[in-house]
C-alpha cells in the first residue's frame, strides 16, 4: 500500500467509527523503527516535541517504519511552517500538532501542510515526491496530509467547539501529561477535576463527530481495551522507549 492509500484506510476506518490505533518512538534509531513498524499498528509518530529526533534523521526512521507497511507519522514541536514542510517532505503522512487551543492556530498548520490549492506550504522536490519523480500523485496527497489536533491545556476546552469545527481536522488527541499539568494536577489521572475535563472533551467529539483521541503512555493492555470500549478513536499505544524500561526493570521481573 503506498502512503495515500494508508492515509486514505486510516480516514475511513475513523469515519466508519473504528478506532486507529498507533504507537509512538522517541529513540531516534531506525532498527526500532523497523520493529515498531512491523508491530501490526496503523501508524507510528515519531516525536519531535519531547525525545531527540531531529529532522535529518526523518528519512531513515519513515523508511524503517513502512517497510512494515505502517504509516509515519510526526508528533511536530510547533508547528511553525519550517516544521511542517520539513516532516512532510521527509516523507511523514500526517502531523499531531501539539498544544491546540484555538481554531485559528490550527487552521495556520493545517494550511503549511497543504499545498496550493488546498494551503500555503511550498512545493519541492523531496523524499515524499521521490524527488520529483512521484510529483503528480504527491500533488493530490499534498491537499491533505493527516491533520491531529492535540488538546492538552485546559484553555483548549473553552475553544474546543470551534477547534472541532476546523474543516479538515481528522482527530483531537489528548495529552494527559500536559492536560493535567495545566490544571495544577500533573500526572492525578484519578483526580475528579481531571476526569471531568476529559469527560467534556470526549462528549464535544461525540457531539461534533470528530474522532477523540487520546495517548496510553504506559503499555497496559487493559487501560487500552478499556479507551476502545471507551470510545475512543485514535488512539496511540504506549513509546519505544516506555515499552523497553517498563518490561527490562530487573527488580519488577526478578522481585526485590
Ligand atoms: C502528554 O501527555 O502531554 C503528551 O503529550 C502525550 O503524548
Ligand atoms: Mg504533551
Amino acid at each position: 500500500m503506498n502512503r495515500n492509500d494508508k492515509i486514505n484506510a486510516i480516514r475511513s476506518s475513523l469515519s466508519n467509527g473504528k478506532p486507529s490505533i498507533g504507537s509512538w518512538m522517541q529513540i531516534p534509531n531506525s532498527s526500532v523503527a523497523e520493529i515498531m513498524g512491523q508491530a501490526g499498528y496503523d501508524w507510528v509518530a515519531v516525536d519531535l516535541e519531547h525525545g531527540s529526533v531531529c529532522v535529518h534523521q526523518l528519512p531513515n526512521i519513515f523508511r524503517a517504519i513502512e517497510l512494515g507497511d505502517t504509516l509515519p507519522l510526526a508528533r511536530l514541536a510547533n508547528g511553525h511552517a519550517k516544521e511542517c514542510k520539513q516532516v512532510l517532505d521527509a516523507g511523514a503522512g500526517g502531523v499531531i500538532v501539539p498544544m491546540i487551543e484555538s481554531a485559528e492556530q490550527l487552521i495556520q498548520v493545517r494550511d503549511a501542510c497543504r499545498w496550493p490549492p488546498a494551503g500555503k506550504r511550498g512545493v519541492g522536490f523531496s523524499r515524499a515526491n521521490l524527488f520529483g519523480k512521484h510529483f503528480e500523485d504527491y500533488t493530490k496527497e499534498a491537499q491533505s496530509p493527516l491533520l491531529v489536533a492535540m488538546i492538552e491545556n485546559i484553555s483548549a476546552i473553552e475553544n474546543l467547539e470551534e477547534i472541532l469545527a476546523v474543516d479538515g481536522l481528522d482527530a483531537i488527541f489528548i495529552g494527559p501529561y500536559d492536560l493535567s499539568a495545566s490544571m495544577g494536577l500533573t500526572g492525578k489521572f484519578e483526580d475528579f477535576e481531571f476526569l471531568s475535563a476529559m469527560e467534556k472533551i470526549h462528549n464535544l467529539c461525540k457531539k461534533y463527530k470528530v474522532p477523540g483521541g487520546i495517548h496510553v503512555v504506559s503499555p497496559d493492555p487493559d487501560k487500552l481495551k478499556k479507551c476502545i470500549a471507551e470510545g475512543y478513536k485514535f488512539i496511540a499505544y504506549s513509546i519505544d522507549a516506555v515499552i523497553l524500561h517498563e518490561n527490562s526493570s530487573l527488580p519488577s521481573i526478578i522481585g526485590k
